[in-house]
């Protein structure tokens, strides 16, 4: 690194100070904490960001400003890989050392080590495409990335303004491939591979009813209401123009955690209708229903366990039917990856299929990688994030049979249904627009209501509980998260609660995102989920001691 990029780093550096005490690590899904807090480290991710485009050869890498679910005071960020998926787990030690220099000369130092170390050479060319959610805070953290990139030599960062999360991964990964990689590019791919699995539904007279659509005052309802799907009847609420906070009482991390309609629904004219809650940025989709009249704000939840159930049932329709002499698995592999939250009742409903169902650990990144190992590798976590990949030699092989067969065969439709599927879903990560269209053509493909979609299986009862404990990193688990290794003897102590129930299960880990240790219990009653959740919870407070 040279004394002209050491000055221009050592200057930038200087505008954006460390606060005092913030301590941050890249977690699950970037850094997040309080927005006023942010502005060093979306600043310094922004370095990070300009010095993986050099590294990777001047592809285009994406950084995200937001915090998702999280309330609108927070913000955060995170990096889109030239994939189109997350940063590679190789650098966020990195991202962690740079987030928490605590000088302009440390941070400096960092990176000139790192950049010796990647054998990065600076003063080649790279790019950054720049994203935020509505976050007011957004638009000064998006100057404070800019200025993080540009501050790299030869790198320049392009201003995408308001976006959802899956929408900057669609362009990073479009771009790299050289394909055209606007929102407006992202809408015409959406319209056109929609259209295409409409018209390929076999029943002449499919009848479209109305969706409602909670946006959870965020950027995922804006996008939304910003193209309009003629073949849909979708009514969107909470859109954030009305006034609404975002993820206030609305949103798909309140609706599945809760389980009660957001503000907005719930009049006796929503009884019995179809609706699907976003989070904040749209990377998360869950579909829901009020009952009854009386029920009071319940609703019936259809989560990501559910969506996931639907969306393997359709691909193995789908392979099933060209798969001549019945031998699944010899042209595809078709699997899917679920978490230890996923609904045990799901899990069986899956394996009952016949399908591999594989668990990996919480958090988008390990569910991608594990899905990724398939020709067709569907993963969803329950709280709604998630997606089918397709291996690229698969669709090829895909589009070889579709040339091969008989127009208007079996075969044919069949073939042509997952190739559109392929090109509707977005392939970089899990994305609530793309998912919500491709639930909405499935369910007129099968004829079915959300009532009867729901009928899959029956959800075994939950609970959810968070402990604050003095320090979470005390819980270590094992890799799929279904044990704890630490401290000694919880396990051991959690078996033998679950031990007392029928159809019990329990585990234990600590959150990726927030100080606390979370505990998830199920069991064939609510009374007892709640039970098994209690004590669990219990014994983190007498192993760790509560904070
Ligand atoms: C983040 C993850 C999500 C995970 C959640 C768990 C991404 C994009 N998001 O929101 O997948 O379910 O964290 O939070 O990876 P927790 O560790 O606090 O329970
Ligand atoms: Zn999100």
């Amino acid at each position: 690194m040279d004394d002209t990029q050491i000055a221009s780093l050592l200057k930038s550096s200087d505008l954006f100070p460390l606060p005092q005490s913030l301590k941050l690590s890249y977690g699950t899904a970037g850094f997040r904490g309080d927005a006023s807090l942010l502005d060093s480290t979306v600043y310094r991710v922004g370095i990070l960001s300009a010095l993986r485009s050099l590294k990777l050869g001047s592809s285009t890498v994406g950084l995200m400003i937001t915090a998702s679910h999280n309330k609108v005071s927070d913000n955060g960020v995170k990096v889109a890989d030239p994939s189109g998926g997350m940063l590679s787990q190789e650098w966020e030690p990195f991202a962690d050392q740079i987030a928490n220099a605590s000088s302009s000369e440390e941070l400096v130092w960092l990176i000139k080590e790192f950049v010796e170390r990647e054998k990065i050479s600076i003063g080649g060319v790279g790019e950054v495409l720049l994203g935020r959610d509505t976050r007011p805070s957004g638009y000064s953290l998006l100057r404070a990335a800019e200025i993080g990139v540009s501050s790299v030599l030869g790198c320049v960062a392009v201003d995408k303004d308001l976006l959802t999360t899956p929408l900057l991964h669609w362009m990073v990964r479009a771009k790299n491939k050289g394909l055209n990689a606007s929102k407006y590019d992202y809408f015409e791919n959406l319209t056109t591979s929609l259209m295409c699995l409409i018209d390929l539904i076999p029943v002449s007279e499919f009848k479209i009813t109305k969706l409602v659509l909670d946006g959870a005052n965020g950027v995922g309802g804006q996008v939304m209401n910003e193209f309009s799907f003629c073949t849909l009847d979708v009514e969107i609420r909470n859109t954030g123009f009305q006034g609404g906070v975002l993820n206030e009482g609305v949103g798909a991390d309140f609706v599945q955690k809760e389980k009660v309609v957001p503000l907005g629904f719930g009049s006796k004219d929503d009884v019995g209708v179809r609706c699907a809650s976003f989070d904040g940025d749209a990377d998360r989709l869950v579909y829901f229903y009020v009952p009854s009249e009386s029920s009071g704000g319940k609703i019936e939840l259809l989560d990501g366990d559910k969506i996931l159930s639907l969306f393997a049932l359709f691909v193995k329709e789908q392979l099933n039917t060209f798969d001549d002499d019945g031998k699944e698995g010899e042209l595809s592999r078709l699997g899917v990856v679920q978490t230890a939250y996923a609904n045990g009742a799901s899990t069986d409903y899956l394996k009952g299929l016949g399908l591999d169902v594989v668990f990996a650990k919480t958090g988008v990144k390990h569910l991608h990688e594990k899905a990724a190992e398939f020709d067709v590798g569907i993963y969803f976590e329950a709280n709604g994030h998630g997606t089918i990949l397709f291996s690229e030699s698969f669709v090829s092989l895909l589009v070889g049979k579709q040339k091969d067969l008989s127009e208007g065969s079996d075969e044919y439709n069949a073939v042509s249904r997952l190739v559109a599927v392929s090109n509707l879903i977005n392939q970089a990560v899990g994305d609530a627009i793309s998912g919500l269209l491709l639930v909405e053509v499935i369910l007129q493909h099968m004829g079915w209501s959300v009532q009867k979609w729901n009928e899959l299986y029956k959800d075994l009862p939950s609970r959810q509980v968070k402990v604050e404990v003095p320090d979470r990193t005390a819980v270590v688990t094992t890799s799929e998260e279904t044990e704890a290794l630490k401290p000694l003897g919880i396990q051991d102590a959690i078996n033998g609660e679950i031990k007392k129930y029928k159809r019990g299960r329990a585990f234990i880990r600590p959150s990726g995102t927030e100080d606390v240790v979370r505990v998830y219990a199920e069991a064939s009653t609510q009374e007892d989920a709640d039970s098994l959740g209690d004590s669990v919870a219990q014994l983190v407070k007498s192993f760790l001691g509560s904070s």
